[in-house]
Parts: structure tokens; C-alpha cells; sequence
């Protein structure tokens, strides 16, 4: 990567970019997930950079929600990988939850660089890479429809940061509950999942982390109120309304 200058005005950006190049040159990324990461950046910089009053109340709902999940699973595409690596491990094992790996653009090899550099980061397992565990959701019509039999295909609750499509509706039409990460409060995913928190991924992982430690002696019922409390097209339709003043200021 080449060298920012710290004093850069847009030095953050830039070393977010980054990563997600080293990831490319590395074979985690693919070429379209920079594509997906420059509509993400664009959302965020309408947004302004900074992390929302309801991504926070995303965060806690989604803390409560996997803290109080029998079978959690995190959901890893190359982008997560590549971005916040030490961060999914963390959540990982700060909610029991399995991390398994489900690419959009399905390879054997891009699984298996995903799950080593996961464990070179210090996650214990890492599910999605063993066809010997292979299964298929049928109503998910791409790549993604191969899942874990251990993971996301016995799982209660599941996270899918970065993605837009049709695999959060099948996997809640089979009854599992869906918590996804998207800078675009409009996509389908963000639409369709049970809680969506709208903040780029770098800043929402970190938060997410300390909140499920500051939950985690919560009893089951203050989960379950914090969980049910949580309205998402109320939350989403804010982020929304929060684009539109936004642009409207910068207009005037
Ligand atoms: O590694 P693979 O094969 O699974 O592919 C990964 C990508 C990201 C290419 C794949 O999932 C994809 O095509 O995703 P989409 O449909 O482009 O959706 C990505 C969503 O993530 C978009 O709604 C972006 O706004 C959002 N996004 C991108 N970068 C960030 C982000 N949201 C939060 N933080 C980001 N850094």
C-alpha cells in the first residue's frame, strides 16, 4: 500500500481503501467487492463520515438480539475479510456466534485464503470451507445459497454485513431472524432484514464489539425488551430523512 500522509484530508478513507486493495492483491477480495465498497464510501460521505444516533440503537438491538440467539452465525464475504478481520473474531467470541464464510462469487480457493487469514487472526474455527459440511438453501438464487451445515443452515440468528440481493428474505421466510450492516438504508437487505445498522462497517464492528460487553450479564428479558423495542423501517426511514437534510444543507 502506498504511503498516506497523515496530515491528507481524506487520510482515513484512503487507508480503508487500502486495505481492501491488500486484500485484492492477496485473493480475498474480489474486483466487484471494490465496486461495492465505492457505493458503501459514497453513502458514508453523504453521511458525513460519522456514525449515526440509529446505527447506535442498530448496534444495541443487534448486540441483544445475538446475545439472546441459540445458533448465531456471522456471515464473512472477501470484503468483511479484508476490512475488519480482527474485529468479526472478536464478535465472534464475545457472542458464541460461528463466523462462516458465503461469497457472493462462489471459489473453492477464495474460501479457504478467507478462512486461513481469519485464523491467522485468531478465529478458532471457521465454517463454509469443508465441503464435507456443504448444503444448499434453494431459495437463494446465487453463490450464496451454499451454506454450512453446522452454520448458517442451523442458525437462529445470522449477521450479513455488505450484501444487497434475495438471501436475507429466504433465510427469514425459513425463520431465521437476519441483522445486516449496510451503508444503503435503500437496499433490499437493509429492507428486508430484521435490524439493519447503517454505518460503515469499520466503525460499526468496534462498537458492536463493546456493546455486546457491556449487554453480556444482561438478563434474558432486558435483551428481549432492547430487542423488541427496536423498530428497523422506523430507523431506516431516519437514516433516510438524515441523507435528504443533510443534502438539503449542503444545497443551501
Ligand atoms: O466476496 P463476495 O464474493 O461475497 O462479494 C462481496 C460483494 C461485496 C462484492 C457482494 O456481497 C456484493 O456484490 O455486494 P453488493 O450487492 O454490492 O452490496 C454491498 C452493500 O454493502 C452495498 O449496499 C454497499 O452500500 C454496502 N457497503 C459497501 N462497503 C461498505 C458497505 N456498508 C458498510 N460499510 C462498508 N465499508
Amino acid at each position: 500500500m502506498s504511503k498516506i500522509s497523515p496530515g491528507h484530508p481524506r487520510a482515513e478513507s484512503l487507508r480503508i481503501r487500502g486495505r481492501l486493495v491488500d486484500g485484492f492483491k492477496a485473493g480475498l477480495v474480489v474486483s466487484e467487492g471494490l465496486a461495492a465498497h465505492g457505493r458503501g464510501e459514497a453513502f458514508d460521505y453523504i453521511m458525513g463520515e460519522k456514525t449515526a444516533g440509529q446505527a447506535k440503537k442498530a448496534v444495541e438491538a443487534a448486540a441483544a438480539m445475538l446475545l439472546s440467539a441459540k445458533r448465531p452465525v456471522i456471515s464473512i464475504n472477501g470484503n468483511v475479510a479484508a476490512l475488519v478481520p480482527n474485529e468479526v473474531v472478536k464478535l465472534a467470541d464475545a457472542t458464541g456466534a460461528e463466523l462462516e464464510v458465503n461469497l457472493f462469487h462462489g471459489s473453492a480457493e477464495r474460501e479457504a485464503k478467507i478462512a486461513r487469514y481469519l485464523r491467522k487472526h485468531g478465529a478458532k474455527e471457521v465454517l463454509g470451507a469443508d465441503k464435507k459440511f456443504s448444503t444448499k438453501i434453494e431459495e437463494i438464487h446465487s453463490d450464496r445459497r451454499k451454506v454450512d451445515r453446522r452454520g448458517i443452515a442451523a442458525a437462529d440468528v445470522v449477521l450479513v454485513p455488505l450484501e444487497d440481493g434475495d438471501r436475507t428474505e429466504a433465510l427469514k421466510k425459513m425463520g431465521k431472524k437476519v441483522i445486516a450492516i449496510d451503508m444503503n438504508p435503500m437496499s433490499r437487505t437493509a429492507r428486508a432484514a430484521n435490524i439493519t445498522i447503517v454505518d460503515n462497517i469499520v466503525r460499526a464492528l468496534p462498537h458492536f464489539v463493546r456493546m455486546v460487553r457491556k449487554l453480556s450479564r444482561s438478563r434474558r428479558v432486558r435483551l428481549h425488551k432492547i430487542v423488541n423495542n427496536f423498530d428497523n423501517t422506523k430507523n431506516l426511514n431516519a437514516m433516510v430523512e438524515l441523507i435528504s437534510k443533510r443534502l438539503e444543507n449542503i444545497s443551501r
